[in-house]
């Protein structure tokens, strides 16, 4: 590593001492920026890399709610406004109890690559609240989101900040988040949030946007390698919105998607997944996932085991695609997946691979689609959302659905051309890093030191 990246790094260990997962986001990507920072000194003269670490801005705020019981309780909840340099900070909200400030920035920190990787003009912002949604009623639901609401609207604006779902926040929560908004504003910005309701100016194919472009990425990861997804035996962390959609449309590529999972453990079914029963438990009755044996019981159910593999990565697999959530794939987990001769892993989630899973991978010539790269199809689609927002028309499903594979295509290309370029192979994590910096850093260092 070069001095000047090792000094960065240091002194983002030293201010965030407690922000672990902003760390290892921060490590991840310094580390890969080497070669482009030795061209470049004029990033060290301007302290580019310095300003590039620190959020442009943190809100963090109370979110009071009555349960059911008329019991008051109280969240926090975040916006974290990493980066506008190349437009509106975007990225998604997440609702989940483990959500700290720590996760907030690593996800917004990402999110500035992956939002430059699409070529769209949308900034770096991430999200949430420890709330869990889990057990909750639907009207427990809508007051958590108008509370929430109550203080994120004076933060966002269609050509301010834009956020969208993430774990925990889907079509349900956004719906409320917006009419929240919308009372309050007394006037109908459509564009101030995406992955909106098809009735309430949602675009088509956003739902399956995430999952979608995940296998057209690996599509072309996997044809630039002379492979190709047909009859790979596949398995699949997560069983929320970009599992689902990443399994549909792997088996429309040819794969056999065998295994499942929560956070709970997984579902095996040699035979092939069941998705339609997957869609009724998890999209309408929110329920574990379990609860596939009612309906096939010679599938297999395997729980995790709290400091063990998560069950879903002990299954052989071609192809395993991680679409749970950060750290799901340690250095361990890597050495048995290996050993089951995995081909290629499609990070569908952020940051699933911890830093030494990814380099054990990379050795072991293991094609590895990273997240910033591979799961940009969800945020692509955001924009394309805020386009038809703008020009106040909808495109047909056949439409967006085309644009994004163009997207996720050019965003491979970009990938690989970067990695050759620079020399590195395969390693298209370096390759994802780069190109998207590259973007950002051109336009700050425009924009002067501010
Ligand atoms: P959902 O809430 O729809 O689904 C999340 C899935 O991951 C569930 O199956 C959930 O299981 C599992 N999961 C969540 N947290 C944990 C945990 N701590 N341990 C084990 N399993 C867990 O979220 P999404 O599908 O939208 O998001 C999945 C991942 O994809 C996240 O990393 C997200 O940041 C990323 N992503 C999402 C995009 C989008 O457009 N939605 C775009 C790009 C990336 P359980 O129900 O048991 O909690
Ligand atoms: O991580 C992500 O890219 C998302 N959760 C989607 C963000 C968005 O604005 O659509």
């Amino acid at each position: 590593m070069s001095n000047y990246i090792e000094s960065v790094l240091e002194t983002v260990k030293k201010k965030n001492p407690n922000e672990k997962e902003f760390i290892q986001a921060v490590s991840e990507v310094l580390e890969t920026l080497k070669p482009i920072v030795e061209r470049h000194s004029e990033y060290e003269a301007t302290a580019l890399l310095e300003r590039l670490v620190e959020p442009e801005r943190i809100i963090s705020f109370r979110v009071p709610w009555l349960d059911d019981n008329g019991k008051v309780q109280v969240n926090r909840g975040f916006r974290v406004q990493f980066n506008g340099s190349i437009g509106p900070y975007k990225g998604g909200l997440r609702f989940h109890p483990s959500v700290n400030q720590s996760i907030m920035k690593f996800l917004a920190f990402e999110q500035i690559f992956k939002n430059s990787l699409t070529g769209l003009p949308i900034g770096g912002g991430k999200g949430g609240s420890d709330f869990d949604p889990k057990g909750k009623s639907d009207n427990e639901i809508m007051r958590f989101c108008q509370s929430f609401m109550n203080e994120l609207q004076r933060h966002i604006g269609h050509d301010l900040d834009v956020p969208a779902g993430d774990i925990g926040v889907g079509g349900r929560e956004i719906g409320y988040l917006f009419g929240q908004y919308r009372k309050i504003k007394n006037a109908y910005e459509a564009g101030v949030l995406t992955g909106k309701g098809l009735e309430y100016g949602g675009s088509l194919a956003r739902k399956e946007a995430t999952g979608f472009g995940l296998m057209y990425y690996m599509r072309e990861m996997l044809k630039a390698n002379n492979i190709d997804m047909k009859g790979k035996v596949t398995t699949i962390s997560g069983s929320g919105n970009v599992a689902i959609y990443a399994a549909q449309k792997a088996t429309e590529m040819g794969a056999k998607v065998v295994a499942m999972s929560d956070s709970n453990g997984c579902v095996w079914d040699e035979n092939g997944i069941d998705l339609d029963e997957v869609k009724r438990l998890k999209e309408v009755e929110r329920l574990r996932i379990k609860e596939y044996l009612k309906k096939h019981p010679n599938a297999k159910y395997m729980e995790n085991k709290e400091g063990e593999t998560p069950a879903v990565y002990t299954i052989k697999a071609d192809v395993v695609l991680p679409c749970a959530t950060q750290n799901d794939i340690n250095l361990k987990t890597a050495e048995l997946m290996v050993k089951n001769g995995v081909i290629a892993v499609g990070e569908g989630a952020n940051m699933p691979t911890d830093i030494e899973a990814i380099n054990y991978f990379l050795k072991n010539n293991v094609l590895l689609a990273p997240a910033k790269a591979a799961n940009a199809g969800g945020v692509a689609t955001s924009a394309l959302e805020m386009s038809q927002n703008s020009m106040r028309l909808a495109w047909s499903f056949e439409e967006v659905d085309k644009k994004l594979d163009a997207i996720m295509t050019n965003i491979f290309k970009a990938c690989k051309e970067t990695a050759d370029e620079y020399g590195l192979g395969t390693n298209y994590v370096a390759g994802a890093n780069i190109a998207g910096f590259k973007k950002v850093a051109n336009a700050m260092m425009a924009q002067g030191v501010i």
